[in-house]
């Protein structure tokens, strides 16, 4: 497949050359490798898509999606973007005064990245996404390659904000503004929550949440299959497992600061670690008790 893969990179860069210079700041699902984009969404009253009360904000933040795939285990891994300012700085402040600081906690958010490129093959659609459970609910391979059409919020939110000028941009965007740019109503309908009700879990959490971070990816051509869901994580105690205090962590807070954080290892030696060194040093007194002939 790596070479239909970068026959498909060579077309698209191709038609990007063809059509002048592109826009597009933020690498959606065609790139193959997409950028990790943030999700800021506020609804106000009972509706998200009336009221002249809702928003949604989008921060394209410059990381790729098989960059954070190769840093998932690594412990100590940690990144962190500051959304008040520079080319995020306009959007943030727009969103966060459209809301208000007495209803800031009820903004939620989340952190997503796409790849549709090889849709039918096993593994070839793969997707990042918060979600904030420990172990990810059912989600068949169809239900995942439904992901496809989240890509048409990135394309329809590419040549806005400073997505436009900026490598790494933002936007934000009202029920009122273009089709598909709204977080809320994306595709024309559904909202972004549940990435058009496809992703079975809820990935979108009240700012100041820490949230669990997942690899989700088509587990074979069986359309019945339960998709590969796999958790970013340390695992610590060496199980095999990602369990608690395990998991890698996305927070975005009041102040603009969002982070991922992988857990690190404890500096503190472990029971069997202490175990370890007092066999080593019990054995040290053996061998020096023997050559001094007590
Ligand atoms: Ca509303
Ligand atoms: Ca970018
Ligand atoms: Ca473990």
């Amino acid at each position: 497949m790596k070479i239909n893969f970068r026959l498909k990179a060579f077309a698209v860069a191709a038609i990007a050359t063809l059509s002048g210079p592109a826009l597009a700041a933020m690498d959606g699902a065609m790139s193959g490798n997409g950028e990790l984009l943030l999700n800021m969404r506020y609804y106000g009253g009972s509706s998200a898509t009336s009221g002249d009360d809702d928003i949604s904000g989008l921060f394209d933040l410059g990381f790729k999606m098989n960059d954070m795939v190769a840093a998932n285990g690594q412990a100590g891994f940690s990144k962190s973007w500051d959304l008040t300012s520079g080319a995020y700085g306009a959007s943030w402040n727009q969103l966060m005064n459209f809301v208000g600081p007495a209803n800031a906690h009820l903004i939620r958010f989340n952190v997503i990245a796409l790849d549709t490129t090889d849709l039918n093959d096993a593994g070839g659609p793969r997707y990042l996404t918060t979600a904030n459970v420990d172990t990810y609910p059912k989600l068949g391979n169809t239900n995942l390659k439904g992901f496809v059409n989240m890509d048409k919020y990135i394309e329809a939110n590419n040549s806005r904000g400073t997505h436009a000028t900026d490598d790494n941009g933002a936007s934000v965007a009202m029920p009122t503004d273009p089709s598909n740019t709204f977080f809320g109503a994306i595709n024309g309908f559904g909202q972004g929550d549940t990435w058009l009700q496809k992703t079975t879990a809820d990935t979108t959490q009240p700012l100041g949440t820490e949230q669990n971070f997942w690899f989700l990816t088509t587990s074979s051509t069986s359309a019945l299959a339960q998709a590969t869901k796999t958790p970013f994580g340390v695992d610590l105690n060496h199980d095999g497992n990602i369990g608690e205090g395990e998991f890698s962590k996305f927070k975005l807070t009041e102040n603009g600061v969002l982070t991922f954080t992988n857990p690190s290892v404890s500096p503190i030696p472990e029971a069997d670690t202490w175990a370890m060194l007092l066999a080593g040093l019990s054995m040290l007194g053996m061998i020096v008790r023997r050559r001094a002939g007590v």
